[in-house]
């Protein structure tokens, strides 16, 4: 790791460390070599679907050496982090690859994300270079790179997928070269962006031992071999979709990718019928849209033999229907960017699978269930969830102040996710302590959005809160304070968009009050505001 690289980032301690490498967690390998080995196991096997035909293993190994040299040749220096917005686009895994086997950094950024995301993690990361599409979902992303570079002079070097304009071209950057950098295993391979739950998302450092292990012990659990074929449907910047097993546990066991930009059943069950996916991942309102949709969208999908679903609660009755309706495995899983992973197995009984949102990974995982004071609560008790283990984070990048009240002193992150434990030890997830809104799997820091109300100059206080919805799980209701008349949902959004706010952050609905109710220490109350507003 580059000294500036290090900064900022904790490590995991050098005990922990030996210890999960000698029980065979960790591999010494990096990331980026995944592929390689694939390709030396499976050359001629498909290793990526697209609309123009698949690319085999050896022909996304070179495509991926050949990224990686025209990134070192573009300027990007080993060490150096990337942010990397692109689709769910084939390229997305050669510029991946390419990254990574160049040394630098992927700092993993979601297309939904806009030029207040965008700056805040170029700036964070102290990025050197910017990677997009050109456009995306009717987002010009050229002129976000522009804004990007005029507010953060790290960024030097912009390359466009598309039409580039003034920028480099990404799709000739590829070229042949002659060595690349030697990778350390314990060095960062991708920072992966955070829901958050105060301020500004924040950056979750991977190394490359601990991301791989993640990405193969899931594949072990998911059952996953060379006969799979794995369609990101959702974003492939998301850990779920990345590497749980996703894209990578896919490429790790010998199977085939695909890509979809549109999640809907529409698009998607087209995909899955003409690829022959085989496993995909989704959240709970996708889910529920998919199984509705299979009495009006005519494909066939009886090559799916499992579905995730995760990022937000799935309801019983939701989980109940995915069986009968797609006729396939249900598997839920209840993850986090920052590490622990919870699966349901592919042999547990169907209560189980429907009623619980999995147990943990690895056999290594450490999971504690505490009260108010940290103190452990009775066994099968409510508490929030905290974990340690061989792929979960030891502290955001570059963050102390948040880290020391986000971790425990001995390493445990703080989930802020209320759970029960089964004599099973699966876990049910029942509520969570951080102030979040879970939009349908995003989410939404109400910190970060009450910061960017508060700025707007009819508003004197602001609280953001998720209010029940039977589609989604929550929506996003703002609580404001106004002096004069108060502004209509349409003007909020658009004040929130032109500040840069992400889409799926701008709130769904409206409330207005005379003043918040606090708690003891002048704290926003939320739960009596919640309550309030549910009379
Ligand atoms: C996944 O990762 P993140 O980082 O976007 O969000 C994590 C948070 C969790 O702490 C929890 O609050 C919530 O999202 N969550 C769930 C859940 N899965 C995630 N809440 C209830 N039930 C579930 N099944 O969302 C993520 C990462 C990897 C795999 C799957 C999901």
């Amino acid at each position: 790791m580059t000294p500036d690289q290090r900064r900022g980032f904790v490590e995991f301690p050098a005990d922990v460390a030996d210890s999960y490498r000698r029980s065979g967690y960790w591999v010494d390998r990096p990331l980026g070599e995944l592929l390689r080995e694939g390709a030396a196991r499976w050359p001629d096997r498909p290793a990526l679907l697209t609309d123009t035909g698949p690319r085999t293993y050896t022909e996304m190994d070179v495509a991926a050496d050949r990224m990686a040299y025209g990134f070192l040749e573009l300027g990007i220096m080993p060490g150096d982090r990337v942010v990397m917005q692109l689709p769910n686009v084939p390229e997305f895994s050669t510029v991946l690859f390419g990254l990574l086997r160049a040394g630098a950094v992927p700092v993993l950024a979601l297309p939904a994300h806009r030029r207040s995301e965008i700056e805040h993690l170029a700036a964070v990361s102290g990025a050197t270079a910017y990677l997009a599409a050109d456009t995306f979902g009717g987002f010009d992303y050229r002129e976000l790179a522009t804004a990007v570079q005029a507010a953060v002079p790290t960024v030097r070097h912009v390359a466009i997928l598309g039409e580039a304009g003034a920028f480099t071209d990404l799709r000739t950057l590829a070229t042949d070269g002659g060595a690349l950098p030697d990778i350390d295993p314990t060095d960062i391979a991708v920072l992966l962006v955070s829901g958050g739950t105060t301020g500004l998302p924040k950056l979750i450092p991977r190394t490359h031992a601990d991301y791989r292990y993640n990405a193969t012990a899931s594949a072990a659990v998911c059952g996953f071999g060379p006969e799979d074929v794995y369609l990101a449907t959702l974003p492939a910047a998301h850990n779920f979709p990345l590497t749980c097993p996703g894209i990578l546990g896919a490429l790790a066991t010998g199977g085939a990718v695909a890509f979809v930009t549109d999640p809907s059943p529409d698009s998607a069950f087209g995909a899955i019928e003409r690829h022959r996916v085989t496993v995909t991942a989704v959240v709970p309102p996708l889910a529920r849209l998919w199984c509705a949709a299979v009495e009006w969208e005519p494909h066939d999908l009886s090559s799916l033999r499992l579905l995730q679903v995760g990022g937000a609660r799935l309801t019983e009755p939701d989980a109940r229907a995915v069986a009968p309706a797609l006729g396939v495995r249900l598997q839920q899983v209840f993850g986090m960017a920052e590490g622990l992973i919870n699966y349901t197995r592919l042999d547990d009984p169907d209560d189980i699978v429907c009623t619980t949102q999995g147990r943990p990974l690895s056999p290594a995982d450490e999971v504690r269930i505490v009260d108010n004071e940290g103190k452990d609560v009775a066994p099968g008790a409510e508490g929030e969830l905290l974990t340690r283990g061989p792929y979960t984070i030891r502290g955001y990048y570059r963050a102390p102040q948040y880290n020391a009240h986000a971790f425990t002193a001995d390493g445990f992150y703080r989930t802020g996710d209320i759970v029960r434990r089964l004599t099973s030890g699966h876990l049910m997830v029942s509520g969570r302590i951080k102030d979040v809104v879970n939009r349908g799997g995003e989410n939404i820091s109400c910190d970060e959005l009450e910061e960017h109300l508060s700025s707007h100059p009819a508003i004197q206080h602001a609280a953001v809160i998720g209010i029940p919805d039977a589609g989604l799980g929550e929506k996003v209701c703002a609580v404001l304070v106004v002096s004069g008349s108060m502004p209509t949902l349409a003007d909020i959004r658009t004040f929130l968009s032109d500040r840069g706010l992400a889409t799926y952050k701008l709130p769904d609905l409206l409330r207005r009050a005379e003043a918040l109710p606090v708690t003891a220490v002048g704290k926003i109350d939320k739960k009596t505001l919640r309550s309030l507003l549910q009379r």
